[in-house]
């Protein structure tokens, strides 16, 4: 049973959704109104010691701060300080990662919102996965990216990073909710998370799928890095493949969920990680298990997830709490960094909870028991973020709320622009991007492409001697030859849209 958030309009907080109470009594099931009280009404009862500036400036301390009198005594902190005793994010990092976690949290509201009354299409949402903001803090804003559907924090995260402005990537979100044509990646077909400047790769929905892609990924990375290292490429080749290639030492991030590790996809892409550690081939890709619990409406069996990934061989496995901040910024540091020294795949496995359902569809209530249901509530990530914050003293109860209200009025007032954008009105114009029915044309670019790639492998006598006849007759090649072969591939490539 679903909840008609039309007919039941009342009121709150601008967004137009039935009361908690009200719902409550309809049908139990965490509806976008209870979410929105409860972080309200959990963070009212935070104490800490901060003076509620946002952002923090300078801590205040008794010998400096004027008011210090009016304060408690510290432990207020400051930014580059440790947001926990002992922990690697600072209080400074910590508020980014909140700021993007907050974000996230409302375009999951607006995408309900939107949804109600038949403006957005999709409402999937990362409502308890939002640690993964702490994923894309211990992560470069270059390392290749394929994202879960509940990455949402990741990709604000990775946009601030990239120097995106924060109502440009909310936007993008925004965008793919409501089908805008102006979407920067589907264009309108889909909601997906996926820009090129943020090194984001496009998922689809078919979930697992992106997993041997990462792989992929994974593996170019270190075949452009070992290829433009090699001895007779020379530095020309080595400056054309790294402007257009990952930094050598990339890492790949793949995130799923935890059914997701039973998809046939899912098994193949962590068999030929591991294998390639077994072969000696550099696979650096970390793989990050977003868990909560749940295939839509089927159980994980307990234990069964953190089984199966560590007993994956050649794969390096780390667990944390996936609601905790600090926690999971703690091990994604620990996984990122192992990866990338050493080149080899790793899983990092972080419990989240699933907080609104699967999607606006979906009531929950049908398959797990309100105890169940209320729990998972009880870590809310996004209270769990606050909290830290405020202990530390980094801010007050009321500056979390200000700036939560704040980013939430920013992302609505989006949400009401993008509704009246272009969307894709025929079927021409999805399919326009496909490659069009040219055959002729189709084949010989590929011809041509494929007669470099192959000119250029047998210079090069790096592997990939296909067909071997042609691999034997460059094998012999001028010095130089190889380079212009390179030229070539890249020529065609450029040239031509269908590459
Ligand atoms: C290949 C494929 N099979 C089935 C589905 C339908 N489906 C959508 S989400 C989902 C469950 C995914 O669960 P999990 O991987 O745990 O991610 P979660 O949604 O819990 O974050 C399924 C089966 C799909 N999208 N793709």
């Amino acid at each position: 049973m679903s909840v008609d958030f039309v007919t039941q309009r009342k009121t709150i907080r601008g967004y137009g959704w039935p009361t908690a109470a009200e719902v409550r009594n309809a049908v139990s099931v965490t509806t976008p109104g209870d979410l929105d009280e409860r972080f309200r009404g959990a963070i009212a009862e935070f104490t800490g010691p901060a003076a509620g500036s946002w952002p923090i400036a300078e801590p205040a301390r008794a010998d400096h701060d004027a008011g210090a009198e009016a304060r408690p005594a510290a432990p207020v902190r400051g930014a580059g300080e440790p947001l926990r005793a002992g922990a690697r994010l600072t209080c400074g990092e910590a508020l980014t990662l909140f700021e993007a976690q907050i974000a996230s949290r409302h375009l999951d509201l607006a995408a309900r919102w939107l949804r109600s009354f038949n403006e957005g299409y999709y409402t999937i949402g990362s409502s308890g996965h939002e640690g993964n903001a702490a994923v894309a803090g211990a992560l470069r804003s270059t390392d290749p990216a394929l994202l879960h559907y509940r990455s949402g924090a990741f990709y604000l995260v990775r946009a601030a990073q990239s120097g995106r402005d924060a109502a440009d990537a909310y936007r993008d979100v925004l965008r793919g909710l409501v089908a805008s044509a102006r979407e920067p990646i589907a264009g309108g077909r889909h909601k997906v998370f996926g820009h090129a400047d943020l090194a984001v790769i496009p998922t689809t929905s078919t979930i697992a799928s992106h997993l041997p892609r990462a792989v992929g990924v994974g593996f170019a990375i270190s075949r452009q890095a070992a290829e433009a290292s090699a001895p007779q490429y020379g530095e020309a080749i080595e400056a054309e493949w790294t402007s257009g290639g990952w930094p050598a030492d990339a890492v790949a991030i793949c995130s799923f969920g935890d059914a997701s590790v039973n998809q046939a996809a899912a098994t193949a892409a962590l068999n030929a990680a591991g294998w390639a550690t077994y072969r000696g081939i550099d696979m650096p890709v970390l793989f990050v298990c977003e868990d909560n619990g749940l295939g839509v409406s089927v159980r994980s069996p307990d234990g069964w997830v953190a089984d199966v990934l560590r007993s994956r061989p050649g794969l390096h496995y780390l667990a944390a709490d996936g609601c905790d901040l600090v926690d999971t910024y703690e091990a994604a540091t620990t996984a990122a960094g192992w990866v990338r020294e050493n080149r080899r795949p790793a899983v990092l496995h972080l419990a989240t909870v699933r907080l609104m359902g699967h999607a606006g569809a979906d009531a929950e209530v049908a398959y797990r028991t309100s105890a169940e249901i209320a729990k998972d509530a009880q870590r809310d990530p996004l209270v769990r973020s606050a909290q830290l914050l405020i202990e530390a003293g980094v801010v007050d109860a009321a500056g979390v709320l200000a700036r939560y209200d704040e980013i939430g009025w920013q992302v609505r007032t989006l949400a009401e622009e993008v509704i009246g954008e272009p969307k894709l009105a025929t079927a021409a114009d999805v399919i326009a991007p496909l490659a069009p029915r040219r055959s002729a044309r189709v084949a010989q670019t590929i011809e041509a492409a494929a007669d470099a790639v192959n000119e250029w492998r047998g210079c090069a006598r790096v592997g990939f001697r296909w067909p071997p006849a042609r691999a034997r007759r460059t094998a012999h090649a001028r010095p130089g030859d190889q380079r212009d072969a390179h030229r070539r591939v890249v020529g065609v490539a450029a040239s031509d849209p269908f590459w």
